[in-house]
Parts: structure tokens; C-alpha cells; sequence
């Protein structure tokens, strides 16, 4: 954005700039009509187009926009000017986690505490199949009351581009962070590769340094490769364990978000966030109407009819629209996605009591399933006896029109050959009679 004061769309007077990255700039802006303080991303069309990415940044928007978690920081709103995309996001105004860092190690309370915030966002999205793929010190923000939000999730596609500059020029940026099955530039798991770069943030929050570290580039990449590290004498035995576990050079061994969650260490004092906290501005979408005129009917803000049902209230803009047109063909959304199928999205046009009446429907066919309601959230969970890990599917239905709804069937736990035959034989059958059919094929992905 070239000077402090420019107007951007009639709509943000753009003020100083809150940071750089390799592929884009951020600026404070205030919404001239509300006086809201927000941050406003910039990129470069040329860039964009230039590494090909718009179809799949256009999906990533809409990934964006279904994330909604106190320790993500918001999306509002895309913009596009001839030369430039702004992306318009929650401002978060304690400045970077690292910046505390930078003047010493943190208590192991306060190290915790920020570790168990990116843990539960991390945790959010990647149940949603989104993975971040670059969380480094740079995306993780502090707000005013000093809880950490993360930056950037959903951006995949561009940090992909950048992260592959990064790998073989290494002019900018930092591989302290990278999990060594990217650097042996393998297929990897965009969820164990989140887990590694946590894991590596936890060991710098307790030491005050980085736990892989070579002035030389090829060593720095044989220590990560290797996982070859050691901490500090004041580390404890049990956070020790846990980080062991993390920075397991093997993703196949490496341990999962379930069990980090559920470890001693981990769980001192870990507050349980419920629900998704909605701001009002996702009540208020006249800036989507104003930005995209011609697809307003589509975006409308909806009322709740089926009040008796689970259901989530998001807005759709110009570009998710887009992306459910094009016959929701969204797989990208699930790209290098290795979970194999432990999720499903489909679109459908019943109310949200349909949906439910659908599980519990199947959960009553089947004979050993019970269905309950919490947070938004319809949880269909095994009960037989003798099972280690019981089976447990969550579904979440999101309006996303008047009367169109997005609905996210989720495996949480249990066995992968049991959740397939249970999809496959009961529960995709039965949603089967309501998935929204544009083009006369079932739209699952
Ligand atoms: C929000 N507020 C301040 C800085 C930011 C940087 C990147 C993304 C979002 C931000």
C-alpha cells in the first residue's frame, strides 16, 4: 500500500505498517464506517497469478472463513484492487510472542499456557483438515490480554510457494522450524509436520534458544534431519518426555494432537475453550454486500429457523461462493491431506433438524451408536464394550445461504477401518438422500 491515509475501497483508511514478510505487507486499518481497528494483509496479483495459485487461494479463503477459534486471528474479508489482494483480519495488538521471548526464556507457566493456546488452534484446524504448514515465531501474535493467536492458518498455498524458495535459495526466512520430512522433500503430513514446528516453539519458549542451530545451513539441516538436540539443565523430566515424543524425526511415531492433549504435563491447568467466539462483525456482513454488489443475494445474513438445532452462522463472500459453484469440487481444501478419508463436506439444502434426524437415523440402525448435541457440534460416539477406542464421528453444520448449509462430518477417534465401513455402509448412504446434487452426481469430497 503506497502512503499512510490511502483509502482502500471507500471502506479502510490504511494507517502504518504493522509488518513485513517475504509475500506480502501488513498495514493497520480502520473501517472508516465503524471505526473497527483491523490489520489488512497485502499481496501481489502479479505473484499470485505469476505462481498460479488463485484457484486454490480462492478455496483457502473459504477454509479461512470457516475458522473461528479464540487463538486464530479472524478473517473478515478479501478485497482486490487491479494489482493487489487485501485480506482484511482481526488486529491483534500485543505484537509477537517472540518479541517476549527475545528478552529471555519464559516461566515454564507462561511457556504452558502459550503452548497449550497453539495446541488447541492447531487442534481446531487441523480437525477441519486445514493445515498450517509454517507456524513459526512471526505467526504467533499476542493480543491485549496477552493470549496468543495464531496468524496465517489456511495461507497454505502461499507459504507453500514460499517455503519452496526458502528450501532450495534459503535467502529468507528460516528452517529452524521445519520438520525433517519436509527437508527430505518426501510427501509429507501436513498435521505431523504442525506438530513437529509446535514442538520446536515449546522447546524455545522454555530455553530462550532454538533447539536446532548451525551457522552453517547443511548442518542446521542434519540436526533437524536427525532430531539432534539438547536441553537445557533446567528443563524438567516431564516436559522432556513430551518434547521427545514431539521432535520425533519419524512422522509415523511422532506423537498425535489426541495424545499431546492428553498428557500430564500438558493438561496442568488447561482451560477447555468452548465453542466459536463470533465478533459482531460476522453478524453484520453489509461490508460483504458493499465489496461484492452482485452476489449479495447469495451472502445474505441468515436467521436462525431450526433454533432447536446445532447449527453455526457463517458469511460467505463473492469468493466462496465461487469455490460452492463450481460443482463443490473443493478438494483442494484437502490437499496432501493423508487423514485417507476420515472426513467428509457436503452441501445440502434440508434444515439442520434433517441433518440430525439423518444421524440419528443411522445411529439407531446400526444399534451400538448414541447421538448427543454440544457446542454447535452433533457428536455420533460408540458405546460397545471392549473396545479400546470407541468410534466417534462429529458433524457441524454451517448455513452458508438462506437455506443452503455446509455440513463437516469429522472422525475425532476410533479405529480407521471401523469409521470406513461405518461410512461407507450407514452413515453416506443415509446423507446420501440429502447432499445438494447441482450436477446429478453426489457432491461428497
Ligand atoms: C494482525 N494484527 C497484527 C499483525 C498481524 C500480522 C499478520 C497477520 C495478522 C495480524
Amino acid at each position: 500500500m503506497e502512503n499512510k491515509g490511502t483509502i482502500l475501497m471507500q471502506k479502510y483508511e490504511v494507517g502504518r505498517m504493522l509488518g513485513q514478510g517475504s509475500f506480502a505487507k501488513v498495514y493497520h486499518a480502520r473501517n472508516l464506517k465503524t471505526g473497527q481497528n483491523v490489520a489488512i494483509k497485502v499481496f501481489d496479483k502479479a505473484m499470485i497469478m505469476k505462481v498460479g495459485l488463485k484457484e486454490q487461494i480462492k478455496r483457502e479463503i473459504s477454509v479461512m472463513r470457516l475458522v473461528r477459534h479464540p487463538n486464530i486471528v479472524e478473517f473478515y474479508e478479501v478485497m482486490a484492487s487491479k494489482t493487489k489482494i487485501y485480506f482484511a483480519m482481526e488486529q491483534v495488538k500485543g505484537g509477537e510472542l517472540f518479541h517476549k521471548v527475545s528478552r529471555g526464556k519464559l516461566r515454564e507457566d507462561m511457556a504452558r499456557k502459550y503452548f497449550q493456546q497453539l495446541i488447541a488452534a492447531v487442534d481446531h484446524c487441523h480437525r477441519r483438515g486445514i493445515y498450517h504448514r509454517d507456524l513459526k515465531p512471526e505467526n504467533l501474535l499476542l493480543d491485549e490480554n496477552g493470549n496468543l493467536k495464531v496468524a496465517d492458518f489456511g495461507l497454505s498455498a502461499l507459504l507453500e510457494s514460499k517455503k519452496k524458495d526458502d528450501l532450495l535459495h534459503t535467502t529468507c526466512g528460516t528452517p529452524a522450524y521445519v520438520a525433517p520430512e519436509i527437508i527430505r522433500k518426501k510427501g509429507y503430513d501436513g498435521a505431523k509436520a504442525d506438530i513437529w514446528s509446535c514442538g520446536v516453539i515449546l522447546f524455545v519458549l522454555l530455553a530462550g534458544f532454538l533447539p536446532f542451530n548451525d551457522r552453517n545451513l547443511m548442518e542446521m539441516y542434519k540436526k533437524i534431519a536427525t532430531a539432534d538436540f539438547k536441553f537445557p539443565q533446567w528443563f524438567h523430566s516431564d516436559v522432556k518426555r513430551l518434547l521427545y515424543r514431539i521432535l520425533d524425526p519419524d512422522p509415523k511415531t511422532r506423537i498425535t494432537i489426541n495424545k499431546i492433549m492428553q498428557n500430564s504435563w500438558f493438561r496442568k491447568g488447561y482451560k477447555q475453550i468452548e465453542g466459536p467466539h463470533l465478533s459482531p462483525t460476522h453478524g453484520d456482513i453489509s461490508d460483504v454486500h458493499n465489496a461484492f454488489d452482485d452476489l449479495s443475494t447469495l451472502s445474505s445474513p441468515m436467521s436462525v429457523k431450526d433454533e432447536q438445532c446445532p447449527m453455526k452462522l457463517y458469511c460467505f463472500n463473492a469468493f466462496d461462493i465461487i469455490s460452492l459453484s463450481s460443482g463443490l469440487d473443493l478438494s483442494g481444501l484437502f490437499e496432501k491431506d493423508t487423514s485417507e478419508g476420515q472426513h467428509a463436506r457436503f452441501a445440502t439444502n434440508r434444515p439442520p433438524s434433517t441433518i440430525v434426524s439423518k444421524l440419528e437415523e443411522t445411529a439407531q440402525l446400526v444399534g451400538r451408536f448414541k447421538v448427543m448435541k454440544q457446542n454447535g457440534i452433533v457428536r455420533v460416539e460408540g458405546f460397545e464394550t471392549g473396545v479400546s477406542e470407541q468410534l466417534t464421528i462429529d458433524t457441524e453444520i454451517f448455513e452458508v445461504a438462506s437455506s443452503f448449509y455446509i455440513v463437516e462430518v469429522n472422525k475425532i477417534s476410533g479405529d480407521t477401518v471401523e469409521y470406513t465401513k461405518f461410512w461407507n455402509q450407514y452413515l453416506k448412504p443415509s446423507l446420501s438422500e440429502i447432499v445438494w446434487d447441482s450436477q446429478g452426481y453426489e457432491q461428497y469430497i
